[in-house]
This record gives C-alpha cells, sequence and structure tokens, in this order.
C-alpha cells in the first residue's frame, strides 16, 4: 500500500524530514553522491544554504507551533531507476501530505527524476535540478503539456529561491525575507564596485 511504501521512504531515504507529516517543501534528489550539490553546493552554495542560511526555514520545526513561524523541507533520495516505487510513493502523495512545492535533482543522462516527480506529483509545482551539465536536456526536455520549471547544472540555490518564491505567494514572512535578501544582495554588489573605486 501507499502508506507502507511512505513508512519505507522514512526509514530508507529519509535524510532530513520534519516530525510533523506536512513540511513547506520537499527535496528529492537520485543518489547520494548528488547530496552536496543538492544541498551545500560544494564551491557553489545549495538549497540547504539558501533555506538555512538565506531564509532562515527550519529543517525539523513545526512552524505551525513555533513562535518565530519558520519553514521547513524535508529531503530524500529517492531514484527513477533504483527505487521507482518509492519515487512514486513519494509524488503520488506530495500534495495529499501538504507539501507545497518539490525539489528535484539527479545526474547523468538519464536525469529523470524530475521529470517523473513532476509528471506524478502533477498539479504540484516541481522545479528541476540537473546536477550536472550533462543531465540538463534530460531535465528541460519536457513534452508539451508535462511541466516541469528547471534551473542549470548545479543551481540547487536558486531552485531553493525560486521554491521560496511559490511560498511567498501565500506566506508574508518568507515574502519580506525574500524581499530582504535581494536588498543584502544589492549591498553587497554595491560594497565591491565601490572597493573598485577605492
Ligand atoms: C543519477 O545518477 C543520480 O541522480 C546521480 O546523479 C547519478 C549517479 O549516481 P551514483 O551512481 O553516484 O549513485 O541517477
Amino acid at each position: 500500500s501507499v502508506a507502507d511504501l511512505i513508512d519505507r521512504l522514512h526509514e530508507e531515504a529519509a535524510l532530513d524530514h520534519p516530525d510533523e507529516e506536512t513540511p513547506d517543501v520537499g527535496i528529492v534528489m537520485g543518489s547520494d553522491s548528488d547530496l552536496e550539490t543538492m544541498m551545500t553546493g560544494g564551491e557553489r552554495r545549495g538549497a540547504y544554504d539558501a533555506f538555512v542560511h538565506e531564509l532562515d526555514f527550519a529543517e525539523q520545526t513545526n512552524y505551525r507551533d513555533s513562535p518565530d513561524e519558520r519553514f521547513t523541507f524535508e529531503t530524500y533520495v529517492t531514484s527513477a531507476h533504483r527505487t521507482p516505487d518509492l519515487m512514486t510513493a513519494y509524488a503520488d502523495t506530495a500534495e495529499e501530505r501538504g507539501l507545497e512545492v518539490i525539489i528535484a535533482g539527479a545526474g547523468g543522462k538519464s536525469a529523470d527524476l524530475p521529470n517523473m516527480t513532476a509528471s506524478i506529483a502533477y498539479p504540484l509545482p516541481v522545479i528541476g535540478v540537473p546536477v550536472q551539465e550533462k543531465s540538463v536536456d534530460s531535465v528541460i526536455g519536457m513534452p508539451t503539456g508535462a511541466p516541469l520549471v528547471a534551473v542549470d547544472a548545479g543551481k540547487s540555490f536558486n531552485a531553493a529561491l525560486s521554491a521560496a518564491q511559490i511560498l511567498a505567494r501565500q506566506h508574508d514572512a518568507i515574502r519580506d525575507r525574500l524581499v530582504e535578501y535581494h536588498e543584502e544582495l544589492r549591498e553587497s554588489v554595491g560594497t565591491v564596485s565601490q572597493e573598485l573605486h577605492d
């Protein structure tokens, strides 16, 4: 049953999921080897940095009970090819569990996890992250009528910001934080150009 599959998902595939069953954002990836690109980004920064360091999301906090109204995300490894049953269970139950947006990343030339997750989770929005350059065509090449929003290879940081933009339509706290973040970016650009003139 789907409930059994979700139990297996928690046991086998969960890197991090909030205690409550309805986090705001789901992050899924095809392999443990995608973890760095998806979450901490190596030399770049990843979705974890965007959510935790920039936007003040919590990983394990139930924001509905939390005085500071922090938002939550969960993280799973499910593979379109190695664990298609878990991928299907996750995507199929995402909307009813209360997720508002999914970020899905995969690498290789057969980067099918974002695509399949988007098709099964529809109409929930899914943001695809090609983990490598060679995965870009696979992730963006969806047929007409099967939408998948995608970022460029490795840009999980931007995928997280895009997810936050979707959440911001409903949640003023996230909208305010996004506006503030943009102001900080503007100021940091100003600082660099000022240094060039000094
Ligand atoms: C894809 O194949 C995964 O998303 C990963 O990026 C790539 C390689 O996976 P591993 O062989 O490192 O597990 O399915």
